[in-house]
């Protein structure tokens, strides 16, 4: 036994301490502890220890092995635990040897510790307030370093590359090793987080938007990054598997912090990889046990916590805790003293030990025992204080990536401890503040300067320069002979996918035609302009749909047979449904993305899709079709991270409309994603009405992102009514992309009240019905226009009036909107499926009276006409409005609107939708 019941006292200067070591013999996992026969029990590890000590772990494991066989052949129940001991997972000596020069190595780390430190510090010496982060990357530099002298593949000569995902804060470091490599100038290190000044700056944290030439991933909105890099990895297979790219070699690194797996999105798809056997994928989490505020886990320890986690869901785990310092001590640790020390110890006691003294770190963590003490007597208390950590140690890092790399099967997960804000000294190693260091005083700066020996003179650490070495220095020499090696630098992006011909118009002439007596719906259209595009040579193999669990809902069955469903092992049972035509076909070469039940995941997908043109040189196209009111609000910051990346693709809104998708209800009925779609620059958004609409959109969409290759993507809402879909109008391919046309005059009778509607999407149909209503039985003529999209409408709006107002003394230009509409007398009244707001968005260019209709407010389980009444969007409230917007004007009198509120049987005190 290794310790009784004992509960031990020691004193220290700071005060006292107790530490209670809980009840019988050491605890590795939680097993019932009444021993009734502990002289047994001893025969037990007796046994155990002799095989270990005397024939090995192999053995001894495999008879752990059978004697679990056999207590579950009985039957029985075993304790459970996915925690191995807080030790290294892999044993000192299968270290493999190094292959790099440490010494040039530990130098080339120290200069871009230091500029990376003096980047921040500079930048808010300059700019009080900037902010910046030194503590992150101080306590990954090494993670990262080793990456790029030994592991990280660039794509030079055709080879796949790696995709590295960086902490985002840790993006300082980077751009300092890019400084050394001769990418970035110091200007631009002197303007870090100073993008708009002269010279160029350096945004904070990667975005591929600014810097296109630079960074590949977003990464830093904590949790997005681990999630988009399990489903690239897994891209990856898919284009392998369907022998669109061969990326055997590539691998998927993740630098994330402890923290960050707090995120949901961190660990919420861990066991795809897993089960997709993704053995090219690479967790490396920084656990320097801290983040913004405090610890991570004071109380606990976050490293056996994710162990327990990644293991429990099959993936390998490299925990890598203890530095070469610990590995004498460890092994004259015969009794388990040592190790029972540091399973026992939180993490809050590991963050003190980091800012307390040796004589603190003797007392308090050897002192418990007197044979622990006994084991560092001969260490002084300096040692103690600088015993490393694992992430800080060259050769046990080089051990677990190699490891990792190496590693088949699964993915593995790098568990690395290390200390934030590691040299930073008294200007916040290790304290709850460091993450938000900006400024070093003098003394810290020269403390910094020795502890790496910086060749910089006392008189100017105070200036805190950047240092570069000659070109021609061992140093230099060194790095760039390390990433040609490795094919090239990283992060880079480069756009490597030729422009690819989009269909011509005419090929899509089959949705101009009309639907005849047939009624479709835009979800159905879409599924058959997307059938088209998959019977097209030239793109068929490109195209990578993609589904959350709602093929059946979209009506895309239809291509499971023909195109298979991704599934890496291929179908390894028959269907239930294989006698039927369209059966679920899953396959190794399967197109289809079915992603169950993951919007995120599905949204990872489409990013690996819709960068493929920029990562793999491909281009792959996503169409990514959804329930409406899951996109935007439910993953909308993975939608912005598409945008910043410049994914390209389609987002398919499906179900979309408050009022169109019925019965559904409250949570499903989205009336505001076209709004939050406004939200993203470099989203082009659409909401068609008929199936030739769609077609030309698509057809633009596809000539914009992949023949002349602009970093937007679309969103397109689709319904599920039911319509006849009319021809298409002469001349209005133009008015449908920029977001406006006439669809239907009123008659031409000058003795009428004229005014015009605007609908759209499914609604379009209410305001044609309200055009008759009007010209029946309220002698109005009215116009029907169908508003394609108001972001567009309202961008060029916004882009002439800005080009007017900066060029005064110029011929004014004309925005679309103003031209189409400028013989548009009489009032307008305008009717969408989603929030008036998203109508008012092109209020101040719409001459004359402009009312808005649309469904504010939450949603009800109820049939589509009787939703379009509660929410006053249907025909006769269209042709309401329409008649109070003309007496408002004088040009009937208000009577006539009240005698129309009878006559279309209007409950004028009925519940206000936006308040119920
Ligand atoms: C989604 C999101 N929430 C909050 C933040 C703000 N934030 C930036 S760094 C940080 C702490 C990070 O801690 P950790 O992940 O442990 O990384 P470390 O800096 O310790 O390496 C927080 C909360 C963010 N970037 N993203
Ligand atoms: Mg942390």
């Amino acid at each position: 036994m290794l310790s009784s019941n004992l509960e031990i006292q020691w004193t220290h200067s700071g005060g006292a301490y107790s530490l209670y070591e809980g009840a019988g013999m050491t605890q590795w996992a939680d097993i019932p502890m009444d021993d009734s026969d502990p002289a047994e029990t001893q025969e037990w590890v007796d046994s155990l220890q002799y095989l270990l000590r005397d024939v090995g772990s192999e053995r001894a494991q495999f008879i752990l092995h059978r004697l679990q066989d056999e207590m579950r052949k009985s039957g029985h129940n075993l304790p459970f635990t996915a925690n191995t001991a807080y030790l290294n997972t892999l044993p000192a000596e299968d270290q493999p040897s190094y292959p790099g020069d440490p010494d040039i190595e530990r130098r080339v780390r120290s200069l871009v510790r230091w500029n990376a430190m003096a980047m921040v510090v500079r930048a808010n010496r300059n700019s009080a307030g900037i902010g910046g982060h030194i503590s992150t990357f101080a306590s990954l530099a090494l993670l990262l370093e080793m990456g790029f002298n030994h592991f990280f593949h660039g794509p030079k000569n055709g080879a796949p590359g790696d995709q590295i995902y960086f902490q985002g804060h840790a993006a300082p470091g980077v751009y300092a090793r890019a400084f050394l490599e001769g990418r970035l100038t110091q200007q631009q290190l002197e303007n870090f987080r100073r993008e708009l000044q002269s010279g160029a700056g350096l945004p904070s944290y990667p975005h591929p938007w600014l810097m296109p030439g630079f960074w590949e991933f977003p990464t830093v909105s904590m949790g997005l990054s681990p999630i988009m890099a399990i489903y690239q990895a897994r891209f990856n297979r898919y284009l392998h598997h369907r022998d669109l790219k061969d990326t055997a070699e590539s691998k998927v690194w993740v630098f994330l912090g402890d923290g960050e797996v707090d995120e949901p999105e961190s660990l919420g798809a861990i066991t795809l990889a897993s089960r997709e056997k993704l053995d090219n994928l690479i967790f490396v989490v920084n656990c320097n046990l801290q983040r913004l505020d405090g610890p991570v886990r004071g109380n606990g320890k976050i490293i056996q916590e994710l162990e327990a986690a990644f293991r429990g869901a099959g993936w390998n785990v490299i925990k890598l805790i203890w530095g070469t310092d610990w590995d004498p001590l460890l092994a004259k640790d015969d009794k388990g003293l040592l190790k029972k020390r540091m399973m026992e110890t939180v993490d809050g006691w590991y963050q003190k030990y980091v800012v307390e003294q040796g004589s603190f770190i003797r007392d308090h963590f050897f002192g418990v025992h007197p044979e622990l003490l006994k084991m560092v007597e001969g260490m002084t208390d300096d040692k103690l204080e600088t015993l490393r950590r694992g992430g800080h140690d060259l050769q046990k890092v080089y051990a677990a990536y190699h490891a990792a790399v190496n590693h088949t099967g699964a993915p593995t997960v790098i568990l690395a401890k290390t200390i934030k804000g590691y040299g930073l000294g008294e200007a916040g190693e290790g304290k709850n503040i460091t993450h938000q260091a900006k400024k070093l005083n003098e003394s810290e700066l020269l403390n910094f300067r020795t502890r790496f020996g910086i060749p910089i003179g006392d008189d100017d650490v105070a200036n805190a320069p950047f240092y570069k070495p000659a070109d021609d220095s061992e140093e230099l020499t060194y790095l760039h002979e390390r990433r040609d090696h490795l094919g090239g630098f990283i992060p880079e992006r480069t756009v490597r996918a030729k422009p690819l011909a989009a269909p011509q118009r005419k090929a899509f002439e089959e949705f101009f035609k009309g639907s005849g007596e047939r009624e479709v719906s835009t979800t159905m259209a879409f599924v058959q302009v997307l059938s088209q595009l998959l019977r097209n040579p030239d793109l068929s193999q490109l195209l990578v749909p993609i589904i959350p669990d709602e093929a059946r809902t979209f009506g895309m069955e239809t291509l499971f047979r023909k195109y298979g469903i991704y599934a890496s092992q291929g179908q390894l049972y028959d269907p239930v449904d294989m006698d039927q035509l369209l059966y679920y076909r899953e396959a190794r070469d399967g197109q289809i993305l079915e992603e169950g039940i993951s919007e995120a995941g599905s949204m990872a997908s489409f990013i690996a899709a819709g960068t493929a043109y920029a990562t793999h040189g491909i281009n792959t196209i996503p169409f990514f079709i959804f329930y409406s009111m899951f996109g935007f609000q439910r993953i909308g910051d993975l939608i912005w991270a598409a945008a910043d990346m410049r994914t390209r693709g389609f987002l398919l809104g499906g179900t979309s409309g408050r009022t169109t998708l019925n019965g559904e209800g409250l949570q499903h009925q989205d009336g505001h994603s076209h709004l939050l779609a406004t939200t993203v620059p470099n989203l082009i958004t659409y909401d068609p009405a008929y199936a030739y609409e769609l077609a030309i959109i698509i057809q633009d969409g596809l000539r914009r992102m992949y023949e002349e290759q602009e970093s937007v993507f679309y969103y397109i809402t689709l319904y599920n009514e039911n319509q006849g879909m009319p021809e298409m109008p002469k001349g209005v391919e133009d008015g449908i992309l920029k977001g406006l046309y006439k669809f239907k005059p009123g008659a031409d009778k000058p003795d009428r009240a004229k005014a015009h509607l605007f609908g759209s999407g499914s609604l379009l149909k209410e305001a044609l019905r309200a055009q008759e209503i009007l010209a029946e039985h309220y002698e109005v003529s009215a116009d029907v226009w169908s508003v394609t999209s108001y972001k567009e409408l309202r961008r060029d709006a916004l882009e002439v009036d800005r080009w007017n107002r900066l060029h005064p003394t110029e011929k004014p230009r004309t925005s679309y909107i103003k031209e189409v509409l400028k013989d548009a007398d009489g009032p307008i009244v305008a009717v969408t499926d989603y929030m008036k707001l998203v109508a008012d968005q092109i209020a101040p260019w719409v001459p004359g009276p402009y009312t808005t209709l649309g469904t504010d407010g939450f949603g009800r389980s109820e049939s589509r006409e009787a939703l379009r009444r509660f929410f006053e969007i249907d025909a006769e409230c269209i042709a309401v409005a329409t008649l109070h917007t003309l007496a408002q004007q004088g040009t009937i009198p208000m009577k006539r609107v009240k005698q129309a509120i009878d006559q279309l049987d209007i409950d004028p005190d009925k519940p206000d939708p936006l308040s119920t």
